[in-house]
């Protein structure tokens, strides 16, 4: 290798980066002054990472280069299996705040002391695809808390949905296989919209509750800021007197909840697939913290005995309400992992890690949980020691005889690696601080048995139906309609169809209609008479309850050359305050210059940018500048998407060509706000408060 530095024109460049070229014209930078010396992993200084060890300039490789072979044998097994479910999910540090002592229902030490933090590591995720598809996805999301407790781990391994599809855990395997690429095509990715899901589903009655909510917005979020996060399965606490009070896990965002719609998840898709991961990373790293407050149901024996339902189903939920969940303390994510694979990628969340003071229900679906969640570690991490890995350690003091096997980095130390010992050596047990299962008394004969009580599939499934608002309802019959319309089986439409009848007849109808089915099915049988009688929960509409605020959410501001210059000003101050963000995009990414000359950056060309990507957005055009984009598609369909997405849109005089040409009519509702000086900026902020003009949506067919 020549390290004389080349006599070319970019040698200041590489002068800069202590670069210089090698005989055949690649580079290679050298080490400085106090720069690292690169390594091997074994420690040895590296010379050249640029070539491998050859004989003569155009010879054959040589099996001695130790490091070259290290480095690709290190390469070659950088993959661990992703997970099997949940693969693709974005995780972040925290901590949880505990509000007020707790005491009086649980001995958990996380609950005893009013404004203690606990460490935290949250991780986000869909279910169905795999590590690379794109974040939204038509699913469910994983919400697994891991909170490091002073006394050991306690993961709550939730979802943002409260129910689940099935009611025992014997049944995962084949809805995980049904919802997942198909076998023998293997496709589609991270889709439910096909046959074999809608084929296990369809006979599947207990899945009709979940299926409402998957169907529903909540199954496309627009930020995991913005999710509610639920631990599904009854648990229990217990006291320091062994009293067990029975409760439900409820996370709920400060920023208040929102989804996005259909056409819209189809596009984010497209156009930023890490919408999600990047929403979450941006707002960490700009000091906007997410947070959430944990909320309990508490209830007891009696209260579980007055609903003919059983509180043991995980179909089930116990609307708000009937039982107020009590806020107990707050959760904030404020710092994002060093290195994702460390962390991210090997965290090991388990519902079986529970502390002292809360315990598990006999939920079928929790208890086989509990054996899953440590068998699949080993499987992914390879070794029974992934407790040592950092994210996975206790951040308590932790003692136990447990030694070697892959990877041991730690070891009980001295002579006795057992217990009882009589060399005084290593821990003991602890009847007062250990855990103590609740002294539950169980009877009964062994069997495969399925409760009675968990036998009534509709009647909760109609009660969230008719808890959502107008929209929403609209949303859940066009998320039936598109998704029975991918399965190409007419059967498996008309056995939805007829489950469809026991829950909501019109929903059925529309449904059915849509599909353009001429006969209607007979309503599927039901083992228990579904009832017609729950009150709707309005806490369980999106829209209902709403932040009305903006804060969190991102104006797209799309500029022109020759913009007012003050009017941009006021708009990103009011949008600021609102404690909102703004991106601009302009038709070049070098920015616009304004009347006054200043220069505006952009953060997209307007190709990279489209409107799906904001939650309102303001066009700062000249009428030249509107004039030029109309014969851009992309900025035509910015401003129809906008529009079609029943979102504020606030514009200049100046873009009305712009509006006219996309099909705007810029007069159309009080979702189109002229901007022209603060108060007119004023009003478009305070109006996105409302995040989506609902009431335009029945006249936008999408
Ligand atoms: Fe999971 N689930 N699950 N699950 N689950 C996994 O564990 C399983 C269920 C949930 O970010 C796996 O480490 C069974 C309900 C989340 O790392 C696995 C059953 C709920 C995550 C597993 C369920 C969840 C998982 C795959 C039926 C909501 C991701 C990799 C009884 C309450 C955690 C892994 C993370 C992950 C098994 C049903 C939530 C295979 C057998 C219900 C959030 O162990």
């Amino acid at each position: 290798m020549s390290r004389k530095p080349a006599s070319n024109p970019d040698a200041a460049t590489i002068n800069d980066l202590s670069l210089v070229r090698g005989q055949g014209g690649e580079l290679h930078q050298v080490a400085e002054g106090k720069t690292d010396i690169l390594t091997t992993a074994q420690g040895g200084a590296v010379a050249d990472d640029q070539n491998t060890l050859k004989i003569g300039t155009q010879g054959p490789a040589l099996l001695e280069d130790f490091h070259f072979r290290e480095k690709i044998f290190h390469f070659d097994h950088e993959r661990i299996p992703e997970r099997v479910v949940h693969a693709r999910g974005y995780g972040a540090h925290g901590f949880f705040e505990t509000y007020e002592s707790l005491a009086k229902y649980t001995r958990a030490d996380i609950f005893q002391r009013a404004g203690e933090r606990t460490p935290a590591f949250v991780r986000f995720s869909t279910v169905a695809g795999s590590k690379g598809s794109f974040d939204l996805a038509r699913d469910v999301r994983g919400f697994a808390v891991k909170l490091y407790t002073q006394e050991g781990n306690w993961d709550i391994v939730g979802n943002n949905i409260p129910v689940f599809f099935i009611q025992d855990a014997i049944k995962f395997p084949d809805l995980i296989h049904s919802v997942k690429p198909e076998p023998d095509r293997d496709f589609p990715q991270a889709q439910s919209a096909h046959d074999t899901f809608w084929d296990f589903i369809s006979l599947t009655p207990e899945s009709m509750h979940m299926i409402m909510w998957v169907m529903s917005d909540r199954a496309l979020p627009r930020s995991f800021r913005f999710m509610q996060g639920f631990g599904v399965h009854t648990f229990r606490l217990v006291n320091a007197a062994d009293e067990s009070t029975f409760v439900k896990f409820i996370w709920k965002p400060k920023l208040g909840m929102q989804s996005v719609v259909w056409n819209e998840a189809v596009k984010i898709n497209g156009a930023d697939p890490d919408f999600h991961r990047r929403d979450l990373w941006n707002a960490i790293e700009s000091g906007d913290f997410p947070e959430w407050e944990l909320c309990l149901q508490l209830f007891d024996q009696d209260f579980a005995d007055s609903f003919d339902f059983d509180i043991l189903d995980p179909t089930k939920i116990i609307p708000e309400e009937i039982l107020p969940p009590i806020p107990v303390g707050r959760l904030v994510l404020d710092r994002m992992p060093d290195n994702f694979f460390a962390e991210t990628e090997q965290v090991a969340f388990m519902t079986q890690n529970v502390p002292p003071g809360i315990d598990f229900s006999n939920d079928p679906l929790l208890q086989g949980r509990n054996f899953s969640y440590l068998d699949t570690q080993l499987k992914r991490l390879g070794s029974p020691n992934f407790t040592h890995l950092p994210i996975n350690a206790p951040k308590c003091p932790f003692h136990h005889f447990q030694q070697d096997g892959h990877m041991a980095m730690r070891n009980p130390v001295g002579r006795a690696n057992y217990q009882p010992n009589s060399f005084g050596v290593g821990p003991r047990e602890s009847p007062e601080r250990g855990f103590r299962s609740f002294a539950d008394g169980e009877e009964g004969q062994k069997g495969r048995f399925r409760s009675e009580t968990f036998a009534d599939h509709y009647s909760q499934a109609a009660q969230f139906f008719n808890s959502q608002t107008p929209p929403e309802q609209r949303h859940i019959a066009q998320a039936l309609t598109f998704e029975l319309s991918k399965v190409e089986t007419p059967a498996i439409r008309e056995r939805m169809i007829a489950h469809l009848l026991n829950i909501d007849e019109g929903l059925a109808t529309t449904v059915a209609d849509k599909l353009g089915m001429a006969d209607m099915p007979k309503p599927a049988p039901a083992a228990v008479t579904p009832r017609t009688d729950l009150e709707p929960s309005p806490a369980l509409s999106i829209i209902e309850n709403g932040p009305e605020s903006f804060a969190g959410r991102k104006v797209g501001v799309l500029v022109s050359n020759g913009i007012d210059a003050g009017l941009f000003k006021v708009l990103q101050a009011a949008v600021e305050e609102e404690g909102a963000s703004l991106e601009v995009i302009a038709p070049k990414v070098g920015g616009v210059l304004a009347s006054d000359g200043t220069k505006i950056a952009a953060k997209h060309m307007i190709d990279g940018g489209p409107s799906v990507l904001f939650d309102a957005v303001a066009l700062l055009l000249t009428e030249e500048g509107a004039e030029l984009l109309t014969a851009e598609a992309a900025a035509r369909d910015f401003v129809a998407d906008a529009f079609a997405h029943c979102k504020f849109i606030g514009f200049t005089p100046g873009a009305v060509p712009l509006l006219a040409k996309a099909g705007v009519d810029a007069g159309a509702d009080e979702g189109m706000l002229p901007l022209a000086d603060k108060g007119s900026v004023t009003d478009f902020v305070e109006s996105c408060r409302s995040l989506r003009l609902w009431a335009r949506e029945a006249a936008v067919k999408l």
